[in-house]
């Protein structure tokens, strides 16, 4: 691809920002509040807007309901328009209740799937209102011992209660499913890899698909083959973009593996509709500032991709072909070891906004005039909490 090309498929590179993104969380063991730091859906709101600002690719915001909830979804919409960005992926919180103990939609009691259920179609309708096209499900459904309910009885519940929701889906929008192995629960995950996530996808219909989040695999495994099978199956809805040294640390995306990043930015590079693919960040950030650790990951998307996009597509078919073993890997790593930077200066001129974006927000006084108006929020600490 040559470099108008390149700059092309990088102008269309669209990501979305998640409202939990930008206020104040932490570990279990504590939440050290952040200066400046979004306080509520507005504040959050305002934030990825100025990451759209300074980066020119960010135009949409995710929410978490009801962390997110408003009484009127139309003016949140038209306070987000307004500022420059829509809203974007809807996710239902089914994991934030006292109810939810023993699960949500694979709750063994009626009444409690019955009202995450409610939920999750109220979630609909807020994507309705807000001009939203997705709703991003994830369970934190799963048991912690052996024996501590039917693990088949859970999955037949499961199945129902997305029959159900998928039935009430609009035609136009997308239900992604997203999958964890582990964690809340310690035994067992009702949606714990990317193969149950797709049976469920197939079994429900064209408008459910698979959503990756790459903090949620054991260590090891190979998320890039597990991109590349869900899109040549046509079940690849989008992705969580964060990264992680060993489990789900939701830590600034591509910080701790770049090259698996540019690996799965290759994949999605050959996509035939790669616009198709949500692609969300999931990060929360624990002892850094929010803003510009939200750019960071925004840049480094683009690294990863711009990188994806250099690869010679017809000098590694030959070599492939050939059976030209490294080769091949040499044609894939030509491309990783280049120097990207000035070509991203570059689109980072022609849709006008600075060279370098993190630089540019801490340049521009925005970490200190937040601080200033929204002081630090007090926080109490999880255990406290509890
Ligand atoms: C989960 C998962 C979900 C996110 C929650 C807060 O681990 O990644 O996508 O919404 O965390
Ligand atoms: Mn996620
Ligand atoms: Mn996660």
């Amino acid at each position: 691809m040559d470099e108008t090309a390149v700059l092309e498929r990088l102008r269309r590179l669209e990501i979305e920002t998640p409202s939990w993104g930008y206020g104040n969380s932490g570990t279990r063991f504590h939440v050290y509040p952040w200066p400046g730091a979004a306080r509520d859906v507005h504040e959050r709101i305002e934030d990825a807007a100025l990451v759209h600002r300074l980066t020119g690719c960010a135009p949409s915001v995710a929410l978490h309901i009801p962390w997110d909830a408003v009484d009127d979804y139309g003016a949140l919409r038209h306070f987000a328009e307004d500022r420059g960005v829509r809203i974007g992926a809807i996710n239902p919180n089914l994991f934030g209740d006292d109810g939810y103990r023993l699960g949500s939609l694979c709750n063994p009691d009626p009444d409690v799937r019955a009202q995450a259920l409610r939920h999750c179609r109220e979630c609909v309708a807020i994507a309705e209102q807000t001009g939203s096209t997705l709703i991003s499900l994830w369970l934190a459904d799963g048991t912690n011992y052996p024996g501590q309910d039917d693990l088949r009885g859970r999955h037949e519940r499961l199945v129902a209660a997305l029959e159900e929701l998928y039935a009430d889906l609009p035609d136009d929008m997308r239900l992604l499913v997203e999958y964890k192995f582990f964690e809340p629960g310690f035994y067992s995950t009702d949606l714990p890899d990317w193969g149950t996530a797709a049976l469920m996808c197939r079994r429900l219909g064209p408008k459910a698909q698979v959503l990756v989040d790459t903090g949620h695999h054991p260590q090891g495994t190979n998320v890039e083959q597990i991109v590349a099978l869900l899109l040549s199956e046509d079940l690849l809805g989008g992705f969580h973009l964060n990264n992680r040294k060993y489990a789900d640390d939701d830590l600034i995306v591509g910080s701790i593996d770049p090259f698996e990043l540019f690996r799965i930015m290759r994949e999605i590079a050959r996509s035939e509709s790669p616009e198709r693919i949500a692609l969300m960040i999931d990060q929360s950030h624990n002892i850094e500032g929010k803003i510009d650790a939200m750019i960071q990951s925004v840049a480094n998307i683009q690294t990863a991709y711009a990188k994806a996009l250099l690869v010679d597509d017809e000098r590694l078919a030959a070599t492939q072909r050939a059976g030209d073993v490294l080769g091949a890997h040499r044609v894939v790593m030509d491309a990783y070891e280049t120097d990207v930077r000035p070509l991203l200066a570059r689109l980072r001129e022609q849709i006008g906004v600075d060279p370098d974006p993190v630089e540019a927000f801490r340049r521009g006084g925005h970490a200190e005039r937040l601080a200033q108006e929204r002081g630090v929020a007090s926080v109490e600490s999880a255990y406290e909490r509890a």
